[in-house]
């Protein structure tokens, strides 16, 4: 009998994990109008339920970006890579900038973990594999294939802000310089606008070493621009919205 009861709560505990993942889906899923959420819950599933977690390739929410496609948003796309809260700090508070997490399927799966189990129809949200404990892991893959479909539908000039505070602001291995940067295609991207986020220890700048290697990987017929501004003067930009955008750096 205890055993049947363990058996049930665990049971109960797992389908609320589920429940209350859904939950958080559906909600920021209505705030986009126009979209059918239930379609997109199901393509989303389809990717990593019933499976083992670690075996997610990216191409498995290859329907998903069909149920939910990204719409471009020329000259105002933004980029990033290890300066999440400044940049979404700026893109919050003004409407200069589209990020990933400002489009359907970046808002409603930020900051979340989710993974699936072999022989289960269940979405688990803790003891799923780490960023780094396995290559195709639910979440990553995630990530790698909606930043695959963002870059791709990219267009005008591009923006990107990068850490100016660590020695090596652009990464190869980051999800910017192995899916964003390559994926940039040039008969529609006319420039890529590093923005270098510097604060007052000054630790790189423009001529750092890493954002040779950046312009190597651009196509063909990209400008590239960089350009250093201090924290600082985002956050200003930020909390004045009578500042036109052009003018913020
Ligand atoms: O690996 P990164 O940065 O270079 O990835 C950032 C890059 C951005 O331009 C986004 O378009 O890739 C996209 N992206 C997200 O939008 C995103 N939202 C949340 C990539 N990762 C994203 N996350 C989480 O941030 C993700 O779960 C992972 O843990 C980090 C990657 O951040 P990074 O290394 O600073």
């Amino acid at each position: 009998l205890l055993l049947i009861i363990v058996a049930v709560v665990l049971g109960v505990t797992l389908s609320k994990e589920t429940n209350q993942f859904q939950s958080v889906f559906f909600s920021r899923c209505e705030k986009f109008k126009g979209h059918d959420c239930q379609k997109i819950w199901e393509a989303f599933q389809q990717a990593y339920v019933n499976q083992d977690p670690c075996d997610i390739p990216m191409e498995a929410y290859d329907p998903l970006i069909t149920a939910a496609p990204f719409k471009p948003t020329c000259n105002r796309m933004m980029f990033w890579s290890k300066t999440k809260d400044v940049v979404h700090e700026f893109t919050e508070k003004r409407d200069c900038f589209v990020t990933l997490e400002d489009t359907l399927l970046g808002s409603v799966l930020d900051g979340l973990t989710w993974c699936g189990k072999e022989g289960s129809s269940e979405t688990f949200t803790t003891d799923c594999p780490g960023w780094t404990d396995c290559k195709n892991n639910t979440v990553r893959s995630f990530w790698n294939r909606v930043s695959a479909a963002y870059a791709d539908i990219a267009c005008g000039d591009v923006t990107a802000m990068l850490n100016g505070s660590i020695a090596v602001p652009f990464s190869p291995t980051s999800i910017f310089g192995s899916i964003e940067v390559k994926g940039l295609n040039a008969t529609r991207v006319k420039s890529l606008n590093v923005v270098l986020v510097t604060d007052e220890k000054n630790v790189t700048n423009c001529t750092n070493a890493s954002l040779k290697d950046l312009q190597k990987e651009l196509a063909e017929g990209i400008k590239y621009n960089c350009k250093e501004v201090p924290d600082t003067q985002i956050q200003e930009c930020g909390s004045n919205p009578q500042k036109p955008c052009g003018s913020c750096w």
